[in-house]
């Protein structure tokens, strides 16, 4: 398998994380999207990272999809249970997390890449209150809980992980680990797990 993708997309380091979780074998190939050489488009549509390539060939996106599928591929450390209310959970976790990334990444794209006078205060503050309401949510979930489903470690923790490395890769400022004690205590755990180590996104 290849996956498409970037050293600091947090989307593709949730795939990362769930290959070496679940011990898969895969070749990263770095492609920058904003270049106006990628070739991302003849593998994803909409252009975007990450874009994992099977082995014959087919290619899935986006980072949801990918994640589904590849835990299909292993019984080795399953991180999404099979049926029921915990599996929807799970991925409820996963989407929230998510979320406030889609915010984080919109402010990041806002404030880089759109030229300074067509920059919006308003939009940025929207996403803004996404990020502070979700790790508000976020952290009243969690609770107490050793991991996001309780005892057992799952995409959630992995997604609710990326989500706060790339808080503090391009939102030092927020503070997060201050004000959200739960969450704090959550990403302690996780970010010495060999799978986040190694695919922690350069400084
Ligand atoms: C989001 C992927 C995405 O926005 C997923 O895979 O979960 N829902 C999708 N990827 C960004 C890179 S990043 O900011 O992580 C991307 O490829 N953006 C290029 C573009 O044209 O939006």
């Amino acid at each position: 398998m290849k996956l498409i993708g970037s050293l600091t997309s947090p989307y593709v380091r949730k795939v990362r994380i769930v290959m070496a979780e679940k011990k898969l074998e895969y070749e990263l190939i770095i492609e920058d999207v904003w270049s106006d050489k990628t070739k991302i488009q003849a593998y994803n549509p909409l252009g975007k990272v990450p874009c994992l390539v099977m082995d014959d060939n087919g290619c899935l996106f986006d980072s949801r999809v990918i994640v589904e599928y590849l835990d299909t591929l292993s019984p080795v450390g399953r991180l999404i249970p099979q049926t029921g209310r915990d599996r929807t959970a799970t991925r409820c976790w996963e989407a929230t997390a998510d979320g406030v990334l889609d915010a984080a990444v919109a402010i990041n794209i806002e404030k880089t890449r759109r030229p300074a006078e067509l920059r919006s205060d308003d939009w940025i503050k929207r996403q803004t209150d996404k990020i502070t309401t979700t790790l508000e949510f976020m952290n009243t979930e969690l609770d107490s809980l050793v991991f996001c489903m309780g005892i057992n470690f799952s995409l959630a923790d992995i997604a609710v992980g990326c989500a706060l490395g790339y808080l503090d890769l391009r939102f030092e400022e927020l503070n997060w680990r201050k004000k959200y004690i739960n969450l704090a205590a959550l990403y302690e755990k996780l970010r010495v797990r060999p799978s986040f180590v190694g695919s922690a996104p350069p400084k």
